[in-house]
């Protein structure tokens, strides 16, 4: 066996190393500077203790985005140093962020050993390649991302660290291929095992869903899918599930390759950058030739995000989470028992609120981000959750998982269509969408980003709009100067969260007014950009007359844009006469 020493290097910090909504996202020249990712990696052993991460088994993997394959050994050098036993590692270092927490899970190693947590390379939704993101982040034992607890310790430590631990002198391991090599350490024997990435994954999808009845859909003459996987990993599970396990054809899939810099692309599946998608589904502005698919969904980089179409249709995330929680018990097999509750990030609209309340169910309003789900779910209070940001899931793992929200809406579509499969006209995204508003009534929803904005410009904005909060009586005057057909501001403040299971509060989680109406326009700072600022303003109108649920979103809340860009003064503050994207 060949052996290996440990070398304590001297480091000094470096600042910047705060954690984000989801892990540290920066430049791949900031994280290839020296040290740079080595005070991050010994700074998160550090704060899990040294009882947790010697002897333990950890999983390190990502969605295979640029300088992965250098992070992953260097993570395996620094892991052995600091007496981790075993290292898991996906083929080729890819593994979705759902299926790393799929994995930690439910994965048994060849020698009986569990994960205890992983590090997810990372920075999702975010350009790869040499000029672009990468991201690190770090999941627990229940699956889920590392509690704020956690990832303020670590920030603590980057702040004072010293030294790290690496074993210089230890081969890289070869990824490529599965199997398992061992190393001989000061402290006895270190594995590294690289395992098939999608398989324990595919099981747990299996043991999830009705895949028969899935299957019977695809093969139907009357349906056709387009799944777009952005070049992200989402890839290497799109063609296990939906081609070999479900028998969708070849050319359903798009851009299903993982490549490091997702082909120069945007991962992120909205309508701005899932452009290929959007077209062929008859929704982009140069439409692609013959008749869209029936549905079509979309991943980002690490393909816990989905974006879900229809027929020259789009459905908001909001309503999507909505529609699954009011369908689940129904369609998908692992919720035949019932659901133990429902949640939603605070800017998502309030579509599952409705159906909570019809169908009594436990509800939650959480911060954005899905660490905040984890908590609830570990306390058996909640079964589906989502956000508005193309995010979705289940307590089946503890993240979103973009892969499940498709199978969850093919679930859907084939329980609606499973008496007319092949005779009858077929119940599409679409019919399902408007009978959900028919009986729910329908919340109109939009959100701009502004990104890349001067990070001074945007803090003013935000330090503006809170001021303006200590006087309704002021702001309602502003408002009713701008427009006078919109409702009064009833209340206004900034969301603050307590956890109603350990009891944890978190700030400052972004500024609401919210309108007598129902009606709400938020606005928060992203935690997962780069470089500069990015500010989202989500705008929300609630309708329950269904003569006026058929309207485009974006007329319907026009007048509501209209105050909100105003009232927040976004082009003196930023500069800027439009956003950068609008979904
Ligand atoms: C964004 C989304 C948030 C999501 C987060 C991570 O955060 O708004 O809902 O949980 O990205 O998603 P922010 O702070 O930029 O608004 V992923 O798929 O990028 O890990
Ligand atoms: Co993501």
């Amino acid at each position: 066996m060949v052996m290996f020493s440990v070398t304590r290097k001297q480091s000094v910090p470096i600042d910047g190393q705060k954690p984000g909504t989801s892990g540290l996202r920066k430049k791949v020249k900031v994280f290839m500077q020296p040290h740079y990712l080595q005070n991050f990696v010994q700074s998160t052993f550090n704060a899990l203790t040294t009882e947790k991460v010697r002897g333990a088994t950890l999983v390190v993997s990502g969605d295979g985005r640029y300088y992965s394959k250098d992070a992953i050994q260097i993570i395996i050098k620094m892991a052995a140093a600091n007496g981790v036993r075993h290292i898991w590692v996906g083929q080729n270092g890819l593994l979705s962020t759902p299926a790393v927490s799929a994995v930690i899970r439910e994965r048994v190693g060849v020698d009986g050993s569990k994960a205890s947590g992983a590090f997810i390379l990372t920075a999702s939704h975010n350009p790869g390649g040499p000029h672009e993101d990468f991201g690190i982040k770090y999941n627990m034992e229940n699956g889920g991302p590392a509690p704020e607890g956690i990832t303020d310790k670590i920030y603590k430590n980057t702040k004072t660290i010293n030294e790290y631990l690496i074993a210089e002198d230890l081969l890289d391991v070869d990824i490529t291929a599965t199997g398992v090599t061992s190393f001989g350490g000061p402290e006895g024997q270190f594995n590294v095992e690289v395992f098939n990435s999608a398989s324990d994954y595919v099981k747990l999808m299996k043991s999830i869903f009705d895949f028969e009845s899935i299957q019977k859909l695809l093969s139907s003459p009357n349906f056709s899918f387009c799944y777009d996987a952005l070049h992200g990993v989402g890839g290497a599970y799109a063609k296990p599930i939906f081609v070999e396990e479900l028998g969708a054809k070849e050319s359903f899939l798009l851009n299903c390759t993982p490549k490091e810099d997702f082909g120069g692309g945007h991962p992120d599946p909205n309508l701005t950058y899932a452009k290929e998608l959007v077209a062929r589904m008859g929704l982009g502005k140069s439409d692609s030739q013959g008749e869209p698919p029936e549905f079509g969904a979309a991943a980002d980089g690490d393909a816990d995000r989905n974006m879900v179409l229809g027929k020259r249709f789009f459905v908001t995330p909001s309503d999507s989470v909505a529609i699954i929680a009011a369908n689940a018990v129904e369609s998908i097999p692992y919720f035949y028992s019932g659901l133990k509750g429902v949640a939603r990030s605070m800017p998502t609209s309030a579509a599952l609120d409705v159906v909570a309340k019809h169908l009594n169910l436990k509800f939650f309003e959480v911060p954005t981000g899905w660490k905040f789900f984890g908590n609830l779910m570990d306390a058996g209070l909640c079964s589906i959750c989502g956000e508005e940001s193309f995010g979705t899931g289940s307590d089946h793992i503890r993240e979103k998982d973009g892969i499940w929200a498709v199978l969850a809406w093919l679930s859907i579509i084939a329980y609606k269509n499973k008496e007319n499969l092949s005779a009858g006209r077929l119940v599409t995204v679409e019919d399902i969408v408007r009978n959900h508003w028919a009986t729910y009534g329908r919340h109109y929803y939009t959100r701009y980003d502004y990104e890349n904005v001067d990070a001074g410009a945007a803090k003013e904005l935000m330090a503006y709009l809170v001021k303006l909060q200590s006087s309704l009586p002021e702001v309602n005057k502003i408002v009713k100067g701008i427009r006078s057909d919109v409702s009064n501001i009833a209340s206004a403040d900034e969301f603050e969260y307590k956890d109603p299971v350990d009891g944890s509060i978190s700030k400052h989680q972004g500024i609401r007014y919210l309108f007598e109406d129902g009606s709400r326009l938020v606005f928060r700072l992203s935690g997962t950009g780069s470089e500069g600022a990015t500010i989202r303003l989500y705008i929300e109108q609630y309708e329950k007359d269904s003569s006026k649920i058929g309207r485009e979103s974006q007329e319907a809340l026009a007048p509501l844009v209209d105050v909100a860009l105003k009232l927040s003064k976004m082009q003196e503050f930023t500069g800027r006469s439009a956003p950068t994207v609008i979904t």
